[in-house]
């Protein structure tokens, strides 16, 4: 049955009339978003087709259940969009399975867990203090409470991973589940090296690629899809869709990871985000994002050589993706509040721990700073290059409040020459 589409909608009363208190709060945020330059490695900017996908009416629509088996009726259309985002994954990734219904990273993970392990089994995965993240197993999170999880870290040397390490953990504690991926790690991944480890002790190999998957839709990271059982991602990172999740799999693994996730974890899935990842994903699909994905990475290697010709850390010693993690102990400042005054400065920031911190994670001695957002609106080498120059202008002052104010006058003038989707 073909559906009528409606062109004249009902008059629709505005948030501004009808709340206008709400309304005010989303107009700043959008003044915000505007005038500041946004560093958050995990954040971007959603174009307008995607935010106009993710209010659209399928939001008033239950769908529990996938294409073709839903416990509710009135689901032809909801049908085609989650096929259509699906298709679209697969190709963007080269995926054999696709569940596009995880509301966000953390449960997308949590459904790794309950589709391959027991309480109490043992997981090996990177430590969140070395860049790993909480679902990897930390004490914090019910990943670290359930099951048995040992952790990797960087080389004390190299501060790099070192997969020999990864090995010999492997062979001691024999993990059903090997995890790669990260929050806060500025270095590509060898998944040759995980997939080998994997093998040789019988584990799943899970990839958490929610960092940097729109590097490897772009082409400007090695992608973990060829390599790993399955594949968990963010939507909304660098790869620059809705607040959602994926997952990614071979195919023997697909019912197991539906399962996972509904009924397992879920009830419905939020359609008009469905709506929104397909968006994201047929945006992913064309050629200007491998542009995206390659200047993304160009402009954190400026930020990191700014940084580092100022007299900055950087953990690694510079980056291959989109992040930055900056070690502030040789600065003698702590992240919290460099981060606050960096944000004063109009400069959006998270402070962060670094292997082997001495501080707690209230007031780590780390900053991190990402290039996807920027990047989307258009920023090169030479702005990245001035971030560098602000972010030690305020250090260098001792957060001086005069400085701070200067900076932030230079910072939203720069913002007004690069419209926001
Ligand atoms: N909380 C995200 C980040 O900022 O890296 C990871 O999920």
């Amino acid at each position: 049955m073909q559906y009528p589409v409606i062109t004249a909608t009902p008059a629709a009363a505005s948030l501004s009339s009808t709340d206008p208190q709400l309304a005010a709060l989303l107009a700043a945020e959008d003044a915000r978003q505007h005038d500041k330059i946004r560093l958050i490695a995990s954040e971007n900017y959603a174009s307008a087709a995607v935010r106009e996908a993710s209010a659209s009416r399928i939001t008033n629509q239950y769908s529990e259940g996938y294409p073709g088996a839903r416990y509710y009726e009135g689901q032809q259309l909801v049908d085609q969009v989650e096929r259509v985002a699906i298709a679209r994954a697969k190709m963007l990734f080269g995926a054999e399975h696709v569940n596009v219904q995880p509301h966000s990273g953390s449960p997308a993970n949590l459904a790794i867990y309950l589709a391959f392990l027991k309480p109490g089994d043992t997981v090996l995965a990177m430590q969140l203090a070395h860049g790993g993240h909480l679902t990897h197993g930390s004490k914090a999170s019910i990943t670290g409470k359930y099951w048995n999880v040992v952790h990797y870290g960087l080389d004390p040397e190299t501060r790099l991973i070192n997969y020999a390490t990864i090995r010999e953990l492997a062979l001691q504690h024999r993990p059903k589940l090997l995890i790669a991926g990260h929050s806060a790690y500025s270095r590509q991944l060898d998944f040759a090296a995980f997939r080998a480890i994997a093998d040789e002790v019988g584990a799943i190999l899970m990839v958490d690629m929610a960092h940097f998957a729109g590097l490897v839709a772009g082409g400007a990271h090695p992608s973990p899809v060829p390599y790993a059982d399955v594949v968990t991602t963010t939507t909304h990172k660098s790869l620059r869709g809705p607040r959602g999740a994926m997952i990614l799999c071979r195919a023997e693994h697909a019912a197991k990871i539906d399962k996972a996730v509904f009924p397992g974890l879920q009830g419905g899935p939020h359609n008009a985000i469905t709506a929104a990842i397909a968006t994201t994903l047929h945006e992913a699909l064309r050629p200007e994002f491998a542009d995206y994905a390659a200047q993304c990475v160009a402009n954190a290697r400026a930020l990191a050589a700014g940084l580092i010709e100022h007299g900055f850390e950087i953990v690694t010693g510079g980056t291959d993706n989109h992040l930055v993690l900056v070690d502030l102990r040789n600065k003698g400042i702590a992240g919290k509040p460099l981060a606050a005054a960096l944000d004063r400065a109009g400069l959006v920031t998270n402070y962060n721990a670094v292997p082997w911190d001495d501080q707690p994670p209230q007031n780590p001695s780390g900053l991190r700073l990402g290039s996807p957002s920027m990047t989307t609106r258009g920023f090169r080498e030479a702005e990245f290059r001035r971030i560098a120059d602000w972010i030690a202008r305020v250090v260098d002052a001792g957060l001086d409040d005069a400085v701070i104010a200067q900076v932030a006058t230079e910072t939203q003038a720069l913002c007004a020459r690069f419209p926001m989707p």
